[in-house]
């Protein structure tokens, strides 16, 4: 399931729900809870309130209200191992709500933990920690016990955190790259990232744990809601440390001085450059595949083009398009949208439906390829109100499966930003009104709190 069922456009709706009713054509959902029910659901949850002496009087995890309070150090962690290394990354969502402030509290959620309160100050005894200490004004990320070590952190934005206030979070662990972002609800200018790296990992156990690490004392208590635990997922990029290297390849082959970097936070796709992944991504495999991202038009004469099932060959044209593949296609300049088989027919037209789009901000895209059934969707994320998706139907099966962005354009440059490529899930997916808030937080708020509008 994705965001794109929320948008107004009758006939997306009907698209979207069709597929994700019948087919594969989901995010994959590990997990999902609103804990609406006053009863913690055992075959995902466990807790732990075994804190030393004296930490222990008051600990407890109770779901109650249709949240979760976290009171006094305890832990709630999954009852599943989610390996960031074996079955792809995980993407673990969700609201706290801070009631004590000035540096008492601190927001932790781990991934490769054993959910283990230590026997010092109930600090979880292993994992990457994902965490906030409500006397900052950005988060970190930490690791914790000698199995595990991070790099350095690389922080952008700042919170302003009131008591009561509830926060987005988005932590992502790909399995190489750590990203954590909050973001205020209701506030969207108090947001703040951190970005890391796993360095070391020896630990067995990949629990997910989340943690009120507060003082003691019966007041001291953290609201938990909505959390849903995505898997699978394959790679994630916010492209903020400058290089391309290790996710990504480029071919800048084409004529024009062509250029693909990363600077300024993402990458900048100059004069018909590819960026093109690292490794293959083959949509025919069980899970399908999933790529999102943003995209933004310097100039309505560039055409964003991203393609699934390419070996990266150039079709020796004019303009250094793609010879193979799925792609996704938009020249706004003459509102043409299309899902094609390079080197072959369309698969859908869409051509008039977008007129909405303009330069110099960032919109959010969705493609989904299954093997067979593929969906593509532009949305402007500021009004969502705006939005245009194709699906077509296309069992092209190539031999070498990259996916590859592309800006066949003439002379401008066009910016891409925040990437996710992730598996499919058939199954897990929660009930309606679940769903539609997490869904709707996961589009709406974005995952890195980045500001959508940029100067062009
Ligand atoms: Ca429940
Ligand atoms: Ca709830
Ligand atoms: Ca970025
Ligand atoms: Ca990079």
């Amino acid at each position: 399931m994705n965001g794109s069922v929320l948008r107004p456009a009758t006939l997306a709706i009907v698209v979207l729900l069709y597929l994700s009713l019948a087919g594969p054509a989901t995010a994959s959902i590990a997990l999902n809870d609103n804990f609406n029910d006053n009863s913690l659901d055992a075959a995902l949850w466990a807790v732990r309130t075994d804190l030393p002496s004296g930490k222990a009087t008051y600990a407890s995890v109770t779901e109650e209200s249709g949240h979760i309070t976290l009171k006094d150090r305890g832990h709630l962690n999954t009852v599943s191992q989610f390996d960031p290394t074996a079955t792809g990354g995980v993407w673990i969502s969700g609201e706290w709500t801070f009631n004590a402030l000035g540096g008492v509290d601190s927001m932790q959620i781990l991934t490769r933990s054993d959910g283990a309160p230590t026997a010092g100050s109930g600090e979880t005894l292993n994992g990457i920690e994902f965490q906030y200490w409500t006397n900052g004004t950005q988060p970190n990320i930490v690791s914790r016990g000698g199995s595990l070590s991070v790099g350095a952190n690389a922080k952008t934005g700042s919170l302003a955190v009131a008591q009561g206030d509830t926060f987005r979070f988005d932590a992502i662990d790909d399995g190489t790259d750590l990203y954590f972002t909050m973001t205020e609800v209701g506030a969207p200018t108090s947001t703040a990232s951190v970005q890391s790296s796993v360095v070391t990992d020896s630990f067995a156990q990949d629990l997910i744990a989340f943690h009120n690490r507060e003082q003691s004392g019966s007041s001291h208590i953290a609201f938990l809601d909505n959390v849903v635990v995505r898997d699978n997922i394959y790679v994630a990029d916010n492209f903020s440390d400058g290089t391309i290297a290790g996710k990504w390849t480029i071919d800048t082959s084409a004529r024009g001085g062509t250029a693909v970097t990363e600077s300024g936070g993402r990458i900048d796709l100059d004069q018909r450059g590819y960026l093109k992944t690292a490794q293959q991504f083959d949509p025919a495999d069980p899970l399908g595949l999933r790529v999102t991202g943003q995209w933004q038009f310097s100039n309505l004469d560039d055409m964003l083009q991203i393609t699934t099932r390419t070996d990266g060959t150039g079709d020796g044209g004019c303009c250094h398009e793609l010879a193979n593949g799925i792609q996704a296609y938009i020249f706004p300049g003459v509102n043409q949208f299309r899902l094609r088989q390079k080197g072959g027919g369309d698969l859908a037209n869409g051509d008039g439906s977008v007129g909405f789009i303009t330069t110099g901000m960032f919109y959010d895209f969705e493609m989904i390829d299954d093997g067979t059934n593929v969906t593509f969707t532009i949305t402007d994320p500021d009004n969502p109100a705006n939005t245009a998706t194709l699906s077509g139907v296309n069992s092209f099966d190539n031999a070498t499966n990259l996916v590859i962005f592309h800006n066949r354009e003439n002379q401008n440059d066009a910016f891409l930003d925040n990437i996710v490529i992730e598996g499919l899930g058939a199954a897990a997916v929660p009930e309606p009104s679940t769903f539609v808030l997490s869904a709707f937080a996961l589009l709406g708020l974005g995952w890195y709190g980045r500001r959508r509008k940029r100067a062009a």
